[in-house]
């Protein structure tokens, strides 16, 4: 057994170069994957993308807030691009999750004027990340889909995803 193989500058110098190339390539891919991060957080936050390019804006409210396993009124504010509010024909909802094996819900929207339309009791049927869908049907019969996440939480005996 010999030690003089232990401790040679010899040995270390091949580390150096792969060490600081990879330190290159993270830091490129940090100037990469950052900005994508923080695009997806912003869209995120918005809880909305739209999947087609009809001037539509959906704000959607739920009482109570957080939502909770059962009955939730759904408050959507529907308006142009400029924030105004928008005249449509009908709104409808699907809500879904992102499991195998969930049945979606639907329901339907009723007008309260100025844009603003209600869901008097949409029925989350279980806890945890719900996707809802809201088509837009506008007068010329087009239809713009809105996307919405939100976090149902369970209620003890509600039968919720923990
Ligand atoms: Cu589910």
């Amino acid at each position: 057994m010999s030690s003089a193989s232990i401790s040679g500058p010899s040995r270390l110098q091949p580390l150096l170069p792969t060490r600081s190339h990879a330190a290159r390539l993270r830091r490129a891919l940090d100037r990469i994957v950052l900005p994508c991060l923080l695009i997806l957080a912003v869209a995120g936050c918005r809880g909305e993308s739209p999947a087609d390019d009809l001037p539509v804006q959906v704000q959607l409210s739920v009482a109570p807030t957080p939502p909770i396993v059962g009955p939730n009124r759904l408050v959507l504010d529907i308006t142009d691009v400029d924030g105004s509010p928008l005249d449509v024909a009908g709104v409808r909802i699907e809500g879904t999750m992102t499991h195998a094996g969930m049945v979606p819900v639907f329901d339907t929207a009723m007008p309260q004027g100025d844009g603003r339309w209600v869901v008097p009791d949409f029925d989350f049927t279980m806890g945890g990340e719900w996707i809802l869908f809201v088509r837009v049907k506008l007068p010329d019969g087009r239809e713009a889909t809105r996307r919405h996440e939100l976090n149902v939480v369970g209620r003890p005996g509600a039968g919720g995803e923990s």
